[in-house]
């Protein structure tokens, strides 16, 4: 058949890795295939998605900021991406037909599995505890619950955005009010931050870490600088630290494989590469 391509859609694009780590895998696995980086304005993107089935294209990731757009033009939902409201990765398929799926809750999940092993959603009684409200707090609050937390607090400086998250783990979300956090910290066993504070550019994130238990990890989802003050403030602490690059690495996979037909590895060689790339 034809050279399989897949994509990476955005507005701005410029910044977007996921090229580097498809390109990575293409030439590991000996794939004579193409990842390419898009760059779409909003207005366009509804006439780009209509045009996938006769673009060639198998399918691709979609970024900020048309995550929500893709959802409402998708064919068919996996069910992650229902509850998610957002989809980050397309798949055309043989019929036509565009699917549209959410990769990044089981993405930050992996790369949870692969730094903490699988028993973390046991910590400190299986409570996390997600700061910020938007997509990727979304994505993670829905991931753990797929993943059997007992207890998820969402907490955001926006009190009634916190609520619409934490909605979306029926049961076991609530949410926190941003002047609670001293009070949850000892019964946390995760920590994830989802805002943007602490990437380049951003005041750093001002939480006090002393009140976690010992048994508590922190994660942070942004991944420039990959050791966030956030971080930083953790290992001094102890406690196992989780940057954000693990899940940009983790999220890719399910789409490599749908549309070039091999499982890759999120392996340190890859890693290395990305990091080096960040670096420079
Ligand atoms: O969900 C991912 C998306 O699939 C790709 C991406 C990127 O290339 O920067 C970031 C996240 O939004």
């Amino acid at each position: 058949g034809a050279t399989p391509r897949a994509f990476v859609v955005g507005h701005p694009i410029a910044h977007s890795r996921s090229p580097l780590i498809h390109g990575h895998w293409l030439a590991e696995h000996g794939i004579p295939g193409s990842y390419e980086r898009l760059d779409v304005r909003p207005a366009a993107f509804p006439d780009f998605v209509r045009g996938l089935p006769d673009s060639g294209f198998r399918g691709g990731n979609v970024t900020i900021p048309h995550k929500e757009t893709a959802f409402a033009l998708v064919d068919t939902l996996t069910p992650r991406a229902r509850a998610i409201g957002a989809v980050n990765t397309l798949v055309v398929a043989p019929d036509g037909r565009i699917r549209g799926d959410n990769t990044d809750a089981p993405g930050f999940c992996a790369h949870l599995d692969q730094t903490l092993g699988a028993a973390w959603p046991d910590r400190a009684g299986g409570t996390a505890l997600v700061l910020g409200a938007g997509g990727a707090a979304r994505a993670i609050v829905v991931g753990l619950a797929e993943r059997g937390l007992r207890r998820v607090w969402v907490a955001n400086r926006t009190a009634a955005r916190a609520e619409a998250v934490a909605a979306l783990a029926p049961g076991i979300g609530a949410a926190l009010a941003w002047d609670d956090l001293p009070a949850a910290l000892p019964r946390t066993g995760l920590l994830v931050n989802t805002t943007s504070l602490g990437m380049k550019g951003q005041p750093p994130l001002a939480v006090d870490l002393s009140p976690l238990p010992a048994g508590a990890a922190v994660a942070d989802i942004v991944y420039a600088p990959l050791e966030t003050e956030l971080l930083a403030a953790a290992r001094r602490r102890g406690l196992p630290a989780v940057d954000g690059l693990g899940m940009l690495l983790h999220q890719a996979v399910p789409g490599f494989e749908a549309w070039f037909g091999a499982r890759p590895a999120v392996t340190p060689e890859l890693r290395a590469r990305i990091v080096a790339d960040l670096a420079g």
